[in-house]
């Protein structure tokens, strides 16, 4: 079926497959630097371990080693996905020249301003994340740590990390979302649950007391129920992130990943809680299996309903800030990125292709049986498509002509490295 067709079928349920194109192309989506080198950065060893609960699995040859070919990787994707891309940096990302290295304490926008050029040149904005692991000084706690000075040396990069994300909202003339996320907490029972989350508190008050433009520089609270090696306790518990930012909005807005719930748990039915309280959130995309794994984001029911979500809510109108966060070093790190978003983007677009207040007037007058059976024929209407409009409208490969590019570029370039 041609486009032309489809959008015929649409239009017979009072949707407008054009409209529905237009508005998802405005719509910011952050692309996570991370998965092109497995959450390794640049400030320290790429060989030490990932800490802070979080693992990649695999080892997939062609890896970035460096910010050359990270970026090189992430133009790559760029040139496989539709829609309006962000950068989504980690502070070990921080590109230090003539061996002027930095701790994180003393982190400084100088560092970023390589990738402050790239996103200026690609006319992209970016978003950021203090990096609270892989580092000597967690104790294993951060910035809920019972030890002063470890505390005050985390507090001092979430510090560094505003004046960073400052600075890029600035240069970029864009919002920067800037993510507080710590794996701070145990492996077995604690010996005192409410000490750390006390002290967490009292830290991200720390952070958010450096000046910044609360319309520019968005901080969040990221919450997680466990990791590994921290099974038993996390002081960023789901409460503890949702009454942080609910009783300072002021300063900052919560920040939900799909992966960090208890697995019978949907951050879908979430998305609606929290906007009926908070102006705005954020979310972290990805796809847990069993647990917090971080596979590549595909176009399941929960990714689809968590996209209805944000579409009904008006979150592509600002209200949520939306960035992928998954790692997989199993497969091929340039298609898992390039898929991920193309996945998620396929989401939006069905979501933006359903009858929303038909829906909505089904459920308001009781009609529920008709409102089950829209709902289901929708999946069958010719939405592959419209996606493939929508590609070509982007000037990105549809269906079928993208992964070509990747075995390409991992023949040229990734096998080589
Ligand atoms: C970890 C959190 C966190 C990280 C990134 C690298 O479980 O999801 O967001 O994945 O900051
Ligand atoms: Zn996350």
């Amino acid at each position: 079926m041609s486009y032309q067709e489809a959008k015929e079928r649409y239009a017979e349920y009072g949707i407008d497959a054009q409209k529905a194109i237009d508005t998802l192309k405005g719509a910011p989506l952050s692309l996570h630097c991370w998965q092109g080198d497995d959450v390794r950065g640049f400030d320290t060893d790429p060989n030490k371990p990932l800490t802070g609960g979080i693992q990649t699995t695999g080892n997939y040859p062609g890896r970035a080693r460096n910010p050359e070919e990270l970026m090189a990787d992430i133009d790559k994707v760029m040139s496989l996905v539709p829609g309006k891309v962000k950068l989504n940096l980690h502070a070990s990302y921080a590109i230090f020249e003539d061996g002027s290295w930095a701790d994180r304490d003393k982190l400084e926008p100088k560092h970023f301003q390589k990738w402050v050029d790239y996103c200026r040149e690609k006319h992209i904005g970016c978003d950021f994340n203090p990096t609270y692991f892989s580092h000597e000084k967690c104790d294993p706690l951060t910035l809920s740590s019972a030890n002063k000075d470890t505390r005050d040396f985390w507090i001092e990069h979430g510090k560094a990390s505003i004046r960073i994300s400052n600075y890029i909202a600035e240069q970029l003339n864009d919002l920067c979302v800037m993510n507080i996320w710590t794996g701070d907490g145990f492996k077995d029972i604690p010996g005192d649950r409410k000490g750390p989350r006390e002290r967490y508190r009292d830290s991200i008050d720390a952070i958010l007391a450096e000046p910044y433009d609360f319309n520019k520089v968005k901080p969040c609270v990221e919450s997680k129920v466990f990791g590994i090696g921290v099974e038993s306790y996390t002081a960023g518990s789901a409460e503890f992130a949702l009454l942080y930012a609910a009783s300072r909005m002021d300063k900052c807005i919560p920040l939900m990943d799909n992966g960090h719930y208890h697995p019978t748990e949907m951050v879908s039915d979430k998305i609606s809680s929290l906007l009926t309280f908070f102006p705005e959130i954020a979310l972290h995309i990805t796809r847990p299996v069993r647990w917090d794994s971080d596979h590549v984001v595909i176009f399941d029911d929960e990714t689809r309903e968590i996209a209805r979500e944000i579409v009904r809510c008006g979150g592509l109108e600002g209200k949520v800030h939306m960035a992928l966060d998954y790692f997989d070093a199993s497969i091929n790190r340039v298609a898992a990125w390039a898929s991920g978003f193309r996945n998620t983007q396929k989401a939006l677009l069905f979501a933006l292709l359903q009858p929303m207040d038909e829906l909505k007037s089904l459920q308001d007058g009781s009609n529920f049986t008709k409102l089950l059976n829209i709902q289901e024929e929708m999946k069958t209407l010719p939405f592959g498509d419209v996606w493939n409009e929508y590609c070509r409208h982007c000037n990105v490969p549809e269906d079928g002509k993208w992964f070509g590019e990747v075995e390409k570029y991992e023949a040229e370039v990734l096998s080589k490295r």
